[in-house]
């Protein structure tokens, strides 16, 4: 089953995305995400000037040798461009291996482990009574577990706060925009903010909150510790994690579980946060790790030391990425959680897919493969726009993280 054809389709329905459309011989097309958001560009020629050259001749089925081939014979290994290459040939690889079969991917990936995927979408508001209305929205929906992201009193932006009824979309068109940040207006606005939470909506209710990589080790220690009576689901990116050693500190510190990896793009870059058990819950997905022939090893070593999957899904992944997750999501022994920020209209209409929501679940569906296609003409309408996500400097305007 050689490939004869592949091609990147770079659009913009709303926001970036690309997408790599690989077809065989025998007819059949497979898609794969690439998006990375803000350095799009990147890997589109990374893949249209260095891989699709290698790819034409070779046979779909060999989707492990592909993997290695790509990642060895680079010779410059890691990182979010490269991983997200070839993340998105092996999610075509796999899709038309299912679509070979004629079955969903999840049953190439050994089948349903589960009978849906759990999600959480997010809440969030200028303040804690907006933040509150939205949260409350969230329950009406049905959703069982809800991420909460509120204005901090003292300054003018922060991380993860939508406006409208888009949801929170963090690039820019043309330059990056500057946040303000103050660690202390933030540790002193948190733990009251989830006493309200947990006060307006009571104990059941599963509440998330992404500290988006902005405290130190024991900054961290100390929010996880005074949340302990909220009882979040997990804090999210609670501090850099380039030193994955930094986390041994949080853990002295608090039993609030922890969720890390959405920046991650090898196994390497979570290996000792998951033999250390210094993490409860992995983030890393499909486009940014590898594709899902890595992040099933991912998976695979974070079950031994029973960290769970818990997947980004912000709408800078595309449906072709949320597809591939749901059938992942759904396979994998030691899932956890599944991130579902939904995308707008205009981009499901260029992603026309067969996953579904209902009463906070989601299910892949059970067409052929990944369950996603790309209207191609269509896609062609929303030329590429130049986008960056936000930069964050403190008060006195040293560069902090975003
Ligand atoms: C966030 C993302 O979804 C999340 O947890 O961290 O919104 C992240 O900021 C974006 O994906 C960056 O492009
Ligand atoms: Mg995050």
């Amino acid at each position: 089953m050689k490939i004869v054809d592949a091609k990147v389709i770079v659009c913009s329905p709303g926001r970036n995305f690309v997408t790599l459309k690989l077809i065989t011989e025998d007819g059949i097309a497979g898609l794969g995400d690439a998006t990375l958001n803000g350095r799009e560009l990147s890997v589109a020629s990374y893949l249209t000037d260095h891989i699709i050259p290698l790819l034409i001749g070779r046979d779909a089925r060999r989707i492990e040798d592909t993997w290695q081939y790509l990642y060895k014979g680079a010779y410059w290994r890691r990182g979010p461009v490269t991983m997200s290459a070839i993340a998105a040939v092996d999610v075509a690889l796999w899709d038309i291996k299912a679509k070979s079969l004629n079955v969903p991917l999840y049953q190439v990936l050994g089948g349903a482990s589960r009978d849906a995927v759990m999600v959480y979408g997010h809440a969030s508001g200028d303040d804690v009574e907006q933040t509150l209305g939205s949260f409350g929205h969230f329950l009406s929906l049905g959703y069982k577990a809800v991420r909460a992201q509120s204005g901090i009193p003292g300054l003018n932006s922060t991380y993860g706060i939508s406006h409208g009824t888009m949801a929170y979309e963090p690039a820019e068109k043309n330059a990056p925009p500057e946040n303000q940040w103050s660690t202390e207006h933030y540790l002193r606005h948190v733990p009251q903010f989830f006493a309200r939470l947990r006060k307006e909506f009571g104990p059941e209710v599963h509440m998330l909150h992404d500290a988006h990589h902005r405290l130190t080790p024991i900054e961290a220690g100390r929010l996880g510790k005074e949340l302990e009576p909220f009882h979040p689901f997990w804090l999210e990116d609670p501090t850099p994690a380039e030193l994955q050693e930094s986390f041994r500190l949080i853990r002295q510190h608090t039993t609030t579980p922890l969720a890390v990896g959405e920046v991650f793009d090898t196994i390497f870059d979570c290996q000792q946060l998951i033999q250390e058990q210094l993490i409860d819950y992995i983030r890393m997905t499909v486009v940014h790790a590898g594709g899902i022939s890595h992040l099933r090893k991912i998976a695979n070593l974070a079950e031994i030391y029973q960290v769970r999957t818990g997947s980004h899904g912000a709408t800078d992944l595309s449906p072709v990425c949320m597809g591939a997750a749901l059938h992942f999501d759904l396979s994998v022994h030691n899932f956890g959680i599944q991130e579902y920020m939904p995308h707008t209209p205009e981009t499901n209409s260029v992603f026309p897919h067969a996953y579904t929501f209902r009463d906070g679940f989601m299910h892949p569906g059970d067409a052929p493969g990944i369950g996603v296609d790309i209207d191609e003409p269509l896609a062609a309408k929303y030329q590429y726009q130049t986008a960056y996500l936000p930069i964050n400097r403190k008060l006195d305007g040293t560069m902090h993280s975003w």
